[in-house]
This record gives C-alpha cells, sequence and structure tokens, in this order.
C-alpha cells in the first residue's frame, strides 16, 4: 500500500528520535549470531521495492540488513526512509546500514534535497543529518560473511582495525576520502585487477587479492554489497570470473566470491533481494 506523506511529514521526527535511541546503542560494525537474513540492496526512493522486500522478510524470518542507499534518484525518497526507520524501530532483528547517499551532500546534487523542499519537509534535514551520522557501516553474520553498501578498504585491514579507526574519527558526516568509512561506503569491486586503482567515482576499484586478503584475515567466506546498479544482481569469483544474474538464482556460498544485489527500479532493470539461509545465497526478484 502506498505511504501516505503528509503522515509521513507529521510522525518522521517522533520516529527519527526513537530510531537514533536504537541506532546508539550499536557499534559501527555490527556482529549478528544467526544463519538466515534477506538482503536489500539500494533502493533510491522507490518505495514499492521496499514494501515488497518487508513482505518477503516477513515469511522467510531471519534478519532483515538495508545495506543504505535510501534515498536520491527516486521521489520517493522521504517514504522510503520513513518505511526502513519504521520496521527498525518496531521489530527485532532490522539493520539499517549507511550508503553513499546517505551524506547531505550526495542529497543536495541528487535529488533529495529537492524531493524534501517541494514535500514542504526541510525541516527534517537536521535530524535525517543526525540519522546518517549513527548508521553502521558494516554487518558480520554467523561470522561467515561481511554486508557492506560499497566495498572494503584497500590496505588490509581486520575487522578490529576499522572499528577503532571509525570510532577514533571526529566527524562522520561526510567521511574523508582514503577514510576506512570512505572505502566501505564508495569503493567497487573489479575481479580483473590486482591491488587497488581509482574508479571513475572518486573513489577506488579493489581486485581480487585485496578481498581475498580481507576474508583471509578476517576468517570470512564472502561478501555480500550493493552500490552498483545491477538487474537484480552479479556476482564477482575468486578467481576473478563474474557471473551475471538475471533472474531467480541458488547456490551454496562460493568461498572467496562478492555478491552484488540491486533493489531499485530507478535504472529500469530488476530489482531483486538476496535471501541467505543455512549456507546457500538466493537472488528473488520483485515482479
Ligand atoms: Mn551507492
Amino acid at each position: 500500500m502506498p505511504l501516505d506523506y503528509g503522515v509521513v511529514k507529521e510522525g518522521f521526527k517522533r520516529l527519527a528520535y526513537r530510531a537514533l535511541e536504537k541506532l546508539s546503542s550499536l557499534d559501527p560494525i555490527v556482529h549478528l549470531d544467526g544463519n538466515r537474513a534477506v538482503v536489500v540492496g539500494d533502493i533510491h526512493g522507490y518505495v514499492e521495492t521496499l514494501e515488497w522486500a518487508i513482505e518477503r522478510w516477513r515469511s522467510i524470518g531471519g534478519y532483515l540488513i538495508l545495506l543504505g542507499d535510501y534515498v536520491d534518484r527516486g521521489w520517493n525518497g522521504l517514504e522510503t526512509l520513513y518505511l526502513a526507520l519504521k520496521t527498525f524501530v518496531d521489530e527485532e532483528d532490522v539493520i539499517m546500514l549507511r550508503g553513499n547517499h546517505e551524506s547531505p551532500t550526495m542529497n543536495r546534487y541528487y535529488g533529495f534535497h529537492d524531493e524534501l523542499m517541494a514535500k514542504g519537509a526541510s525541516s527534517l534535514i537536521p535530524v535525517i543529518n543526525n540519522i546518517y551520522l549513527q548508521l553502521p557501516y558494516m554487518a558480520v553474520l554467523g561470522g561467515r560473511l561481511a554486508l557492506l553498501h560499497g566495498g572494503i578498504p584497500c590496505r588490509p585491514s581486520t575487522i578490529e582495525d576499522i572499528m577503532g579507526e571509525i570510532q577514533a574519527m571526529e566527524d562522520l558526516l561526510e567521511p574523508p576520502r582514503g577514510s576506512a568509512p570512505f572505502h566501505i561506503l564508495w569503493n567497487d569491486p573489479n575481479g580483473l585487477l590486482k591491488g587497488c586503482m581509482e574508479s571513475p567515482r572518486g573513489a577506488y576499484y579493489f581486485g581480487r587479492d585485496v578481498w581475498l586478503e580481507f576474508l583471509e584475515i578476517n576468517g570470512l567466506e564472502a561478501i555480500v554489497r550493493g552500490h552498483e546498479v545491477a538487474s537484480p544482481g552479479f556476482i564477482w569469483r575468486g578467481d576473478g570470473e563474474r557471473m551475471e544474474v538475471y533472474g531467480v538464482y541458488r547456490e551454496e556460498v562460493v568461498e572467496g566470491s562478492i555478491y552484488t544485489v540491486f533493489t531499485s527500479l530507478y535504472h529500469g532493470g530488476r530489482a531483486g533481494i538476496l535471501v541467505y539461509r543455512d549456507g546457500s545465497i538466493s537472488i528473488l526478484v520483485y515482479r
């Protein structure tokens, strides 16, 4: 059912304070026990794909993990953020991570500020920025999977190193280029590369040696992330092969892989969610 944005605007501030309270108890990297999760990639204001994902999660169970990029591009960023926060506040086992679009600068250039102005809701900007500051950057599920928005840092890092770096930073509203949170929000994998190189986004591509070392030193099997347009997903393998996912798909987790999932319709392609269940990965498709 479409959300009424009059209701959304009225209730947003109260909801945001409840969300801030809950977020303040979370570390920047969240460790989750368990073997089941529904993972949602970039939504970019397409609230209908988030409604669908939540409905699927209610029947599948486990965690609901949102990888960020709730707003910008699509016109229902406010409704999307509201629904995500409401689900996070009202239910157990929901994790909202930060994407690179959870940033005031990005929102000025890619549509969310214009949307808030047009909806008479620009007074919400400060509280929305406070939410951005509190969102975690990574979830580690069952000691096997790392889940994050974009990528991993270019220098080999343990999860404890990354956590320490983030906790020591004074201002996280726009994490500076080169910092660990910047790499997590912005980087993309490229299985054809060794090491890192600059990407057209002003961030970095990281090669397969980089992610294999990250998985090795942290004792993890695979990475799940969003951030790149896909219809609805693709997979990089540890040997550099790239596999497109065009429809419903399932496999046992292949160690050393990076799974990308995209949950928005803004590019005109297909939206999907990723389901992790007892060591297997499935991609489900919207409509
Ligand atoms: Mn992104």
